[in-house]
């Protein structure tokens, strides 16, 4: 099908792209996605929408249209049943290993029995190579070699196989959209046009208007070739030229080596960026400020992103039966059907984050997170999601400030928050990811200046904000939105006293004892209810019934004559209503 001026919005939003950079731009811009399935709109020719309204450009829409009809991929086939998958029943942990223990290997394998005893699977690391820690690791400057200050590869063999004797599953990041600009290639690359490593690379004469996810512009100035060197992340994460076969068998070769020492798997960095449009065309001005980074629409869901991960997952992957989750900036529920379903034999999962934001809002705002929105998210997600595809459930990372705070400004009912997302994000359908510290409660942290900022995203963030705002206003925005929140060292004293931890614990072991948390049916009840979320789970042996309350007021609980007994609270007792922020697990006699 081409797309056109004439083309109707539903004929648009069917097709797997079309939904998702439509789902994208209303959430960027707050409009609420129920207007897309009005029967009016979603008839609408593209022509008449302009006509409508003034405020959208021809030249956005045609970039739009241009950019659907070079990726013409139609929705894929969605499996009968579900497959039965070790990563699909699992609990994974991330350990973000510079402050996890010490900033050791021998750090994380002093606390194996502590994750043991919380009842997770497999764990994730990120990155522990050879760094220069621009950007806290994801800056690799050789991909076989430990970082020095995490300790040795002997150190690692050992975490490894001490894991596995637990049954502990371990994955770790795969970073390779990108190298440090210190890593020998990049080195070699930068000597002349002529040698091998500069095509490992992407260097051009000219460069376009792409701008950096960390600020500025996405180049860097080489003066004695005279050529710019791409970089979408940090001026010394040099991003590494997919298109070129060579560099892709380095890059196959390299997994392989890792898969030969026993990992379980890997986390692929922002591995949907590693397919550029060719001949790098200028990003729209337009898109790029309403998404925040120009360009985006030619890399974000490249070319040959397809071709790529088949190829990987098929030379790398599939001989070892590797386990493969990828980090998907951008990618929304249709795309990810495209990466996906078992039967594309690309990604088994993708972390997607259009649920990390409420509509209208950036990570850098300050707002309080709306929990009503990822009610509506994760019922559309799991309705809509297909048999062949696993959701991965989260609501935190090393990316990301702590869920407690970005629902509640103060901290009366961070506790019951941290409980209450554990509840969800242990029972609803999808694979669980749980990051370092969750199940502690953290909150995030009152850092007192710039001073204490150390990631680079937010430094570069705060040092263009001055062009704008005073110091404190900046501040004030990057203590919002921040990474750091989430990378501060974890206080192990009394972790096991920990309220929230112990909650984590229970149900853990409920989603253990209870397959149907892990393959059954779900079904959500009271939808339309403001401030409540309430869901059945069931198979053909069991049915548990999930209620909470979204928001920090008392609500009633709908009346029910429904047979239950209470499993799990993050309450004391149960009332005659819901308290602020309450999660109860039921069993259904
Ligand atoms: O935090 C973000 C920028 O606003 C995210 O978009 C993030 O940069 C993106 O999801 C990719 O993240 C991954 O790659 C980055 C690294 O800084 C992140 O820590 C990693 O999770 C570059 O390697």
């Amino acid at each position: 099908m081409k797309y056109d001026f004439n083309s109707r919005l539903k004929d648009i939003y069917a097709n797997p792209l079309g939904h998702d950079i439509i789902f994208r731009l209303l959430l960027q811009t707050g409009i609420s996605s129920s207007y897309i399935n009005n029967p009016f709109v979603k008839n609408l020719k593209v022509k008449t929408l302009v006509l409508l309204l003034k405020s959208i450009d021809k030249e956005f829409i045609q970039a739009f249209l241009d950019l659907l009809n070079r990726n013409n991929e139609q929705s894929v086939k969605d499996s009968s049943t579900v497959k039965k998958a070790w990563w699909k029943e699992a609990v994974f942990y991330q350990v973000y290993p510079l402050t996890f223990n010490g900033g050791t290997l021998k750090g994380i394998t002093e606390k194996l029995d502590y994750l043991q005893n919380l009842g997770v699977d497999a764990l994730w690391l990120s990155p522990i190579y050879d760094s220069p820690n621009d950007d806290n690791g994801y800056d690799i400057r050789d991909y076989q070699k430990i970082m020095k200050s995490m300790g040795t590869m002997k150190d690692f063999d050992k975490l490894l196989s001490e894991a596995h004797r637990r049954g502990l599953k371990l994955i770790i990041d795969l970073v390779v959209n990108h190298t440090s600009d210190e890593h020998k290639w990049f080195k070699q690359a930068i000597k002349n046009k002529t040698n091998k490593y500069h095509d490992y690379y992407i260097f051009r004469d000219k460069k376009n208007n792409w701008t950096s996810f960390f600020r500025g512009p996405a180049w860097n100035y080489y003066e004695n070739i005279n050529q710019y060197a791409m970089h979408l992340y940090s001026k010394k994460q040099m991003d590494l030229n997919w298109d070129n076969p060579d560099l892709r068998k380095e890059v196959i070769n390299m997994i392989k080596w890792w898969l030969e020492k026993g990992v379980d798997g890997f986390r692929m960095d922002t591995i949907n960026t590693i397919s550029k449009m060719d001949g790098l065309p200028d990003g729209n001005e337009k898109i790029g400020n309403l998404i925040g980074f120009t360009g985006m629409e030619h890399y974000f869901y490249g070319p040959h992103l397809h071709e790529y991960l088949k190829q990987v997952r098929k030379e790398a992957f599939e001989p070892y039966k590797a386990f493969c989750v990828g980090e998907t900036p951008g990618i929304g529920l249709e795309l990810s059907k495209l990466l996906t379903n078992e039967s594309r034999k690309e990604l088994d999962m993708i972390f997607s984050f259009d649920h990390l934001e409420t509509p209208g809002h950036k990570r850098y705002d300050n707002y309080e997170y709306d929990l009503n929105f990822l009610k509506k998210y994760y019922i559309d997600c799991i309705e809509n999601g297909g048999k062949g595809n696993r959701l991965t459930l989260f609501f935190e990372n090393h990316d990301n400030p702590r869920m407690p705070s970005k629902v509640s400004k103060d901290c009366t009912y961070s506790r019951y928050i941290s409980k209450l997302l554990a509840a969800m994000q242990l029972t609803l359908v999808g694979t669980p990811f749980i990051y370092q510290g969750q199940e502690l409660g953290e909150t995030n942290k009152k850092f007192k200046s710039i001073k204490d900022i150390k990631d680079v995203e937010g430094i570069n963030l705060y040092n263009e904000l001055l062009k704008t705002k005073t110091p404190k206003e900046a501040f004030d925005v990057i203590l919002c939105g921040t990474r750091d929140h989430a990378r501060q060292p974890i206080n192990w004293k009394d972790a096991e006293k920990n309220e929230v931890h112990e909650f984590f614990v229970k149900l853990i072991r409920l989603r253990k004892k209870s397959r149907v948390f892990v393959y059954g049916d779900f079904r959500a009840v009271h939808k339309k209810s403001k401030n409540l979320f309430t869901y059945y789970r069931s198979n053909e042996n069991e049915k548990f019934y999930i209620e909470c309350n979204l928001c920090n007021k008392i609500i009633s609980r709908p009346n029910s004559h429904e047979k239950r007994s209470l499993i799990l609270s993050n309450y004391e007792q149960i009332d005659k209503q819901l308290r602020p922020y309450e999660a109860n697990i039921y069993k259904v006699q």
